[in-house]
Formats: structure tokens, C-alpha cells, sequence
């Protein structure tokens, strides 16, 4: 059985959004709120640094059965008991993650189009990113997409797309009425006043 067929709300610890001192009772808040997959997401910081902040992320997601990703840094699985990690499209190859990891791991990677996406099943991703569908500022860079490629997506890759950038409570129906299954969702839960609410809101939403 894929580890993530039930997985269908993905968060990210996005360290631009929360202070690595805050990172234990944040991660606590999202799974008590019930997140399905968390990654760890720290594009300023040393290596040493994010395996520390790793190993903290990871104490709290394995008792609670929540699989553990971790952006970049394929390498960190070979020292950090997480499940998995994410690679962008300039990341390297899955088969390369894989070999670093030097053992069983979720690889999944970000897509942009359906080309990218259908590309990734083939070489062995076990899960997309798809998007992002809004713009966003956690990737003010990057360009929004929409949403009308979301059915023809699904109907072209058989992996779990999780569907990534701007996605909201509030949005959340317009994203799930053109097709999407499974969100990422990082700014609405990080900023939210109350991010286990947040959560368990975006689970019954969906
Ligand atoms: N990749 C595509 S969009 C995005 C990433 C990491 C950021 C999504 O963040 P938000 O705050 O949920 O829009
Ligand atoms: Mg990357």
C-alpha cells in the first residue's frame, strides 16, 4: 500500500514563517490538529541547523505516525530517521535521493505543468507538488498556474497530487470544485491565529 494513499492535507514548516525556537510547538499544533504528511522547509539556514531542527520535527511526527519530509537534502536521510524528502525540479534525480538516502523513502518532487508532473510519475516520484495555483508569497517568484489543468492532472498521473501555493480555507471549494484531492497548505496554516483549528477546518473542507 502507498504510505500516502491516506494522506490528503500536507503542511509545511516553512522556517521563513516560523522561528526554529517555535518549530516544537508548532509541529505539535499540526499534529494534534491531525496534518497527514509535514515537511520541513528551511531555505536559510545551515545544514547543521536543519538536521537539528529535524531531529526535533521528527521526535514529535513518529510517535504520531505522521511521515516526515524533508525539502533539499536528500542526504540528512542517511542521519535523520525522517520518511522522506522533496526535491524541485532542479534538485536532482529521484534514483540519486534514493541511493543518498540509503534506505526505503518517500521521494516526491514539485511540478509546475502537466508535462513536469507526468515526467515525475515516470521516473519514480512517489508524490507531486502541483502548482503553485495562486500566487503566493512563500514563493513570490514563481508563476501561479490556475486551476484549469487540475482534471486533466489527475487523469494523467496515478501518484498522489498534492495540490500546492495560495491554497486557503477560504479558496479551498474553488480549488476542490476544479479537481483538486489533496492540498499543501503553508502561509493560512502558519499565520493562522490558531493553526490546530486551522487544520482540523481544512481536513473537513475537503
Ligand atoms: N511550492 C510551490 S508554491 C509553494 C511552494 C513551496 C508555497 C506555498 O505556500 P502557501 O503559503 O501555501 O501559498
Ligand atoms: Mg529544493
Amino acid at each position: 500500500m502507498n504510505a500516502l494513499e491516506h494522506c490528503f492535507v500536507y503542511g509545511i514548516l516553512d522556517l521563513g514563517y516560523v522561528k526554529p525556537e517555535a518549530v516544537i510547538e508548532m509541529t505539535k499544533k499540526l499534529v494534534r490538529g491531525g496534518i497527514d504528511l509535514l515537511q520541513l522547509r528551511a531555505k536559510e539556514l545551515p545544514l547543521n541547523e536543519v538536521r537539528r531542527i529535524a531531529q526535533l520535527v521528527v521526535a514529535i511526527t513518529q510517535p504520531a505516525g505522521v511521515p516526515f519530509i524533508l525539502n533539499d537534502y536528500p542526504k540528512l536521510l542517511a542521519d535523520v530517521p525522517a520518511e522522506g524528502c522533496h526535491l524541485g525540479q532542479d534538485d536532482g534525480s529521484i534514483a540519486e535521493a534514493r541511493q543518498l538516502a540509503g534506505r526505503q523513502v518517500i521521494v516526491g518532487r514539485s511540478t509546475h505543468s502537466i508535462e513536469q508532473a507526468v515526467a515525475a510519475e515516470k521516473e519514480g516520484a512517489d508524490y507531486i507538488g502541483y502548482g503553485p495555483l495562486f500566487p503566493t508569497p512563500t514563493k513570490p517568484d514563481a508563476t501561479a498556474i490556475g486551476l484549469s489543468s487540475l482534471r486533466k492532472v489527475h487523469a494523467q498521473v496515478r501518484i498522489p497530487i498534492f495540490c500546492i501555493g495560495g491554497i486557503k480555507e477560504s479558496n479551498l471549494r474553488k480549488v476542490t470544485d476544479a479537481g483538486a484531492e489533496r492540498v499543501c497548505v503553508v502561509s493560512d496554516l502558519l499565520t493562522a491565529p490558531d493553526p490546530y483549528a486551522k487544520v482540523r477546518a481544512i481536513k473537513a473542507d475537503l
